[in-house]
């Protein structure tokens, strides 16, 4: 039998208590949508507080709540009994509870879009306040063990070979049967809360970026059954380069925030699919979903369009004394293993990343990356792990990771400003950069860029015109073509997005990060052109 699933999205009541705690008799005189961001609408624009969003739901039994992301924080209620919380924003949450007699149940989302440990208000990015991802329940076996997961992975793409792992809620000890591709079944004797089984799919067309073939798992015990995709595929390191089935790759692409004026957060697949054929046309392979766990809509239609990503756990630019306390620290090994969890299965993950442009020039900051690697590895070996740095030739943990990546900004940040133009100075950098880091590993740029305001032409090119930034992404791919030392390069990035309002010195022009090849309404500046000509030509080579 396969589990019955109510969708909840759609219109929920809604109410905006802002610093007011939640009172059980609550004026819902307000509406919400499911996905939405309440702080991006109406007449709740920039607003922080306490807002609750509520719905009935017919339902009984065992059930599972699935809430794929939501920030920045929240409680969920049954019934008025609290069945869980939300710490972590974007990250996908799943609740397992009774629900009682068949019947109609009030369920409610007590979100909280203040700042708190987990979203610092200093992030480059906006806080949104509301459900960014979809809405869930799940039908459980009554009385019964059910499956709490399947993990697929490729052991060895030459033969074929992957792993099952799948973890019950209790022992089980009827047969596992499996489904493969709708159409071949393979049973097996079951025991225990845990099975795990090697085997090869002779036949089996592989998974990469050129061609994305997906394969299909049904997993049958007792009355449940659950079901995943996934792609035979196998991601490793040689030396300096990076191989996917034992083919060299080279990544280009885009860091990409889940982000639009009008929708915050909450962008629907619809957007996520037209930014992802956007970029593969202009001849990307690769995007880094900076700075947060990714949406499931996005990660299957980049396992199903071929789309190579890097997907981290939320910690941007922390410093001491937080960076170096145990309750971080815990915050962030708890959100690695979830994260790893809940998207194991998808081929499209070639990297997984943690803690943005953290103070890795620290000795005392070795231990944090050393516990974060090792939990990253331990929930999940699939996957190349890595930090996006900014300590550059001062950073004292490279040899800690998989792949070493680098934020640069030559020509931007770290620029001479007496001129109105640094673009000489990119190649320098870039190879200066390479000849001191480790040689035993790839590298990486997993940042680059320089604002530009969307439609600002000049003479000079000078800084913040689209020819600028069409001048200086171009020479970037231009010295790392002539540098085989470097084996990706990711723009910082695929489109405008909100920051923090009143920002500081370093530029956000209207609230916005304006290096966006885009804009924030996904209008070509002059270096998505650029870019995409040089990939081209690249890819034409
Ligand atoms: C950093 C950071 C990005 C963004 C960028 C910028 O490299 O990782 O999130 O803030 O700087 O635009 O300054």
């Amino acid at each position: 039998m396969t589990r019955i699933a109510q969708n909840l999205n759609g219109v929920w009541d809604f109410a905006y208590l802002g610093d007011n705690s939640p009172q059980p008799s609550i004026q819902f005189n307000n509406a919400m949508t499911v996905p939405g961001c309440f702080d991006c609408m109406g007449d709740l624009h920039g607003q922080r507080g306490t807002a609750v969003l509520r719905r009935f739901v017919h339902a009984g039994g065992m059930q599972l709540l699935k809430i794929d992301g939501l920030g920045l924080a929240a409680k969920i209620c049954w019934d008025g009994q609290e069945i869980g919380v939300c710490p972590y924003a974007y990250m996908p949450e799943e609740f397992v509870f009774d629900a009682g007699k068949e019947g109609w149940h009030e369920l409610r989302i007590i979100l909280d879009n203040r700042h708190n440990q987990v979203f610092f208000p200093f992030y480059d990015f906006y806080g949104y306040g509301g459900v960014y991802g979809d809405v869930t329940l799940e039908k459980l076996p009554e009385g019964q063990p059910f499956i709490k997961r399947v993990h697929v992975s490729t052991r060895d793409f030459q033969r074929r070979l992957i792993r099952i792992e799948v973890e019950f809620s209790a022992p089980v000890t009827e047969e596992i049967r499996l489904v493969f591709n709708r159409s071949q079944e393979f049973t097996f004797a079951a025991a225990g809360e845990k099975w795990c089984h090697e085997m090869e799919l002779p036949g089996y067309e592989l998974w990469s970026h050129d061609s994305p073939n997906l394969h299909s798992l049904e997993v049958y015990c007792g009355e449940d059954c659950l079901a995943t995709n996934f792609g035979i595929r196998q991601i490793q390191t040689a030396g300096r380069d990076i191989l996917l089935n034992g083919e060299k790759l080279f990544l280009a692409g885009c860091n990409r925030h889940e982000s639009h004026p009008e929708l915050g957060a909450a962008t629907p697949p619809a957007l996520m699919l037209s930014d992802l054929l956007a970029m593969k046309n202009a001849g990307m392979n690769f995007v880094r979903g900076s700075h947060y766990p990714q949406r499931r809509h996005f990660l299957d239609i980049c396992d199903r369009i071929g789309m190579l990503v890097w997907e981290e756990t939320l910690g941007w630019d922390v410093k001491p004394p937080v960076l170096h306390s145990e309750e971080f620290l815990a915050n962030q090994l708890e959100q690695t293993a979830r994260l790893a969890a809940s998207s194991y299965n998808h081929p499209s993950i070639i990297i997984r990343g943690f803690l943005n442009e953290t103070e890795s020039q620290l000795e005392e900051t070795r231990p944090v990356i050393a516990a974060l690697v090792e939990a990253t590895r331990k929930a999940d070996d699939t996957r190349l792990i890595t930090y996006a740095s900014n300590k550059y030739e001062k950073d004292v943990c490279t040899d800690l990771v998989d792949i070493v990546a680098m934020n640069p900004y030559p020509g931007w940040f770290d620029a001479n400003w007496e001129t109105i133009r640094d673009i000489q100075n990119i190649r320098p950098r870039l190879k200066a950069l390479a000849d001191a880091m480790p040689a035993d590993r790839p590298l990486i740029i997993s940042e680059i860029g320089a604002g530009a305001t969307y439609g600002y032409h000049d003479h000079c090119r000078a800084r913040w015109s689209e020819e600028y930034q069409s001048d200086l992404l171009e020479e970037v791919f231009n010295a790392v073509d002539d540098d085989p030392r470097y084996s990706g390069v990711c723009i910082w990035q695929f489109c405008n997005s909100k920051s923090y309002i009143n920002g500081y010195v370093l530029g956000r022009p209207c609230g916005f990060n304006d290096k966006g090849i885009l804009d924030e309404y996904r209008r070509p500046k002059m270096a998505w052109n650029s870019v995409a000509a040089k990939l081209r030509s690249r890819e034409n080579k």
